[in-house]
């Protein structure tokens, strides 16, 4: 190998560390809904790459709204799945897509994009 080479493995190794990083060990942002004056409890979720915050906390027996704000139109996103809750929807470019819910056993849910290529979790203690 002569000094190129050697240059484009060491690049090409933190490349690699450098993506299951960012996928396996990126920190996580927790958000606990809040209640409203009338028992449902609400989160505001950006999607933009990927949902933010990605674990979202709600105590059970109580409704959930989940407001999705799709800040781009990159196709990836333009699905949202609960497939716990049956949930499928269509979420438009730069709008507010609300769902809603009652999650009555404690567990911990996926949502991910049509493809599941956007992961998040719905933690229902
Ligand atoms: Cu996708």
């Amino acid at each position: 190998m002569d000094s190129s080479q050697i240059l484009v493995t060491i690049l090409g190794t933190g490349l690699i560390g450098f993506v299951g990083w960012f996928f396996f060990l990126a920190p996580h942002q927790v958000a606990a809904a809040v209640s409203s004056s009338s028992g449902v409890q609400q989160v505001d979720i950006t999607v933009k790459g990927g949902y933010s915050p990605d674990v979202i906390e709600v105590q059970k027996g109580q409704p959930v709204q989940l407001n999705f704000y799709r800040d781009e139109s990159n196709s990836c996103s333009e699905e949202l799945l609960l497939p716990d809750f049956n949930i499928r929807r269509d979420l438009a470019p730069f709008q507010t897509t609300t769902i809603e819910f009652l999650p009555e056993k404690a567990g911990t849910y996926p949502f991910t994009c049509g493809m599941s290529m956007l992961r998040g979790s719905l933690v229902v203690k």
